[in-house]
């Protein structure tokens, strides 16, 4: 594999220097100089731009997250805040109150049981290796894919999450995402093109797809087709760590389940905000201040101000974010 070919030629050079691995590591740019990720696992990080862990986060943990799922879908629970997605080819006048209606819920920090995922003592760990120390949980999701209806918008269109974030360095934010079970190509897992957090961040537009396209499922305008990509078929509980310009999506679901993952993306606490006009994520800046006006009253609020408000600080100081 891709893996034991990078860990056979770091064993390689380390065998011809006489310094330790942590001197040869100490260029990367990607991840951070501690004692938790191997160096096989960091070089991995830096060349692929995703980082599989398996048996990460508990079946009991799991089975509380869906149970505060199904319950917020029933609609036990109110969480400020919380967005409630369905897919586009379920018709409004479908309205059923359980899982069914739901493809996605989105910013639920003010929900204590599912934020809980974010501040697993074990997803840190592995969040600090990019972020260092100081970590604000920006983006919470809960994905649950519904069984396709034929018209496959149940895609993820491939992306660079980096495209909704008004914050950098892009280096100093990681993805973290959790299977909440067994996910594979049948049911819709994760694709990745390995390498591609190298480049630059691309243009971003909705596809033009004929069954048409989930609210804010911005697609990469241009990439290569020809590019290797890699389907991450992953256990329940399995967590895959992903750098915010990885170009990923993932495919439809030909099952009759829904495929669930949870996810949170994490940034460092002293990242900073930029300024996005004259660049390519003017067009998301629009929409989301667009549906901030809408959805809230709020008028005058900005792209920045829709983050720094959701943030959640989780573990040190939060410093500029
Ligand atoms: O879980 C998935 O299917 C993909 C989710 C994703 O990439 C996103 O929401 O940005």
């Amino acid at each position: 594999s891709k893996m034991s070919r990078a860990a056979d030629r770091l064993k390689h050079l380390i065998g011809h220097l006489d310094r330790p691995p942590a001197a040869i590591v100490s260029f990367t740019l990607y991840s951070l100089d501690n004692n938790l990720l191997a160096p096989e696992q960091r070089l991995f990080y830096e060349e692929n731009g995703f980082l599989l862990i398996k048996n990460l986060v508990s079946h009991e943990d799991i089975e509380k997250f869906r149970q505060e799922f199904e319950r917020i879908c029933r609609r036990e629970v109110q969480v400020p805040g919380l967005v409630v997605m369905r897919d586009v080819a379920i018709a409004k006048s479908e309205f059923i109150p359980d899982q069914r209606a739901v493809s996605k819920l989105q910013d639920f920090q003010e929900d204590p049981e599912l934020f809980r995922f974010c501040t697993l003592p074990q997803i840190l760990e592995y969040v600090q290796c990019f972020t260092g120390p100081n970590i604000m949980a920006m983006h919470t999701m809960l994905i649950n894919k519904p069984p396709d209806t034929g018209k496959k918008t149940s895609r993820h269109p491939m992306h660079q999450d980096l495209h909704y974030f008004p914050f950098r360095p892009a280096h100093r934010i990681v993805c973290a995402w959790t299977a909440m079970e067994a996910v594979n190509r049948q049911n819709g897992c994760l694709v990745v093109l390995p390498g591609t957090h190298t480049g630059t961040l691309k243009e971003h537009d909705y596809p033009e797809w004929e069954g048409g396209v989930n609210k804010m499922y911005h697609g990469v305008r241009d990439y290569n087709p020809d590019h290797p990509r890699v389907h991450l078929e992953m256990e329940k509980g399995d967590t895959v760590f992903f750098h915010p310009l990885l170009i990923h999506g993932s495919g439809t679901n030909q099952t009759q389940g829904f495929r669930k993952a949870i996810s949170c993306h994490y940034a460092a606490a002293d990242c900073y905000y930029i300024d996005v006009k004259g660049t390519t994520q003017e067009n998301i800046d629009q929409e989301v201040k667009e549906i901030a006006q809408k959805r809230y009253n709020l008028d005058g609020v900005s792209f920045q101000d829709t983050w720094a408000f959701r943030g959640r600080l989780v573990q040190g100081d939060r410093i500029s974010m």
